[in-house]
């Protein structure tokens, strides 16, 4: 090959790695993991939605290592990578999802309803009450043994008690609030920290259950 020959032959390779790279970058990017219930939520939409994103499991959500959880400061999942920008927070994920893809909002993501966001603001709390108490017993402490803990299992109950009493806000159509149900439900159901007698919360959440894109991310 003469050097001609060997400069084209440099450039065409250079053009074809730019243009995968390209191409890779045009694919969405969730890290999150198969369990996450805050991941879980995007995950819904992202299925009803038929995006194509690529899912980057990072593994054990109690590791402190920055590095794995992508460019999140706070060492969480989700994180959401469109076109090389970072998402952060399910739910700012879930509304930049619905803005780049669903104008007509179908599943109600970007409502300003008190009644909707304060649900939606009990169901975190009892999402992240629950994530410290499963994080404390992976690192070792006995929960049981702290009145903290007890706080943070108060926390939980209290906030299931409070959907319970308010279980007709559900509606019967699917939503981003009954995504955040089933999301929160099921893994409460895989971890059995708390007792789930909430039988009004239950016929939601199995009412829900028929739709494959909801069904096809739950916890195993
Ligand atoms: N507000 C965040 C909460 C995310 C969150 O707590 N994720 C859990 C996993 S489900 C996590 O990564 N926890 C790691 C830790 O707390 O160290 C969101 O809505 O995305």
């Amino acid at each position: 090959m003469n050097s001609a020959q060997n400069k084209h032959c440099q450039r065409a390779r250079k053009k074809h790695i730019l243009n995968r790279k390209i191409k890779f970058e045009k694919v969405m990017k969730l890290y999150y993991t198969p369990r996450s219930h805050f991941s879980r939520k995007v995950r819904i939409l992202i299925d009803a939605f038929n995006l194509d994103v690529d899912l980057v499991d990072i593994g054990n959500v109690a590791e402190q290592f920055i590095g794995v959880f992508g460019p999140n400061p706070l060492m969480k999942v989700p994180t959401l990578i469109d076109k090389g920008v970072p998402v952060f927070d399910s739910d700012y994920i879930a509304q930049y999802l619905v803005q780049q893809f669903d104008s007509s909002d179908r599943f109600q993501v970007l409502t300003n309803d008190a009644k909707v966001l304060n649900a939606r603001a009990v169901m975190n709390g009892v999402m992240s009450a629950e994530v410290e108490l499963i994080l404390a017993e992976r690192s070792g402490i006995a929960t049981d043994a702290y009145p903290r803990f007890d706080k943070i299992r108060g926390s939980i109950s209290n906030g299931l008690d409070w959907l319970e009493s308010r279980a007709e806000m559900f509606p019967n159509q699917p939503t981003y609030l009954r995504f955040h149900l089933n999301s929160m439900w099921d893994h409460l159901a895989l971890y059995g920290l708390v007792s789930l007698d909430y039988p009004k919360l239950y016929d939601s959440v199995e009412r829900l259950r028929t739709l494959t894109y909801v069904e096809k991310s739950a916890p195993r």
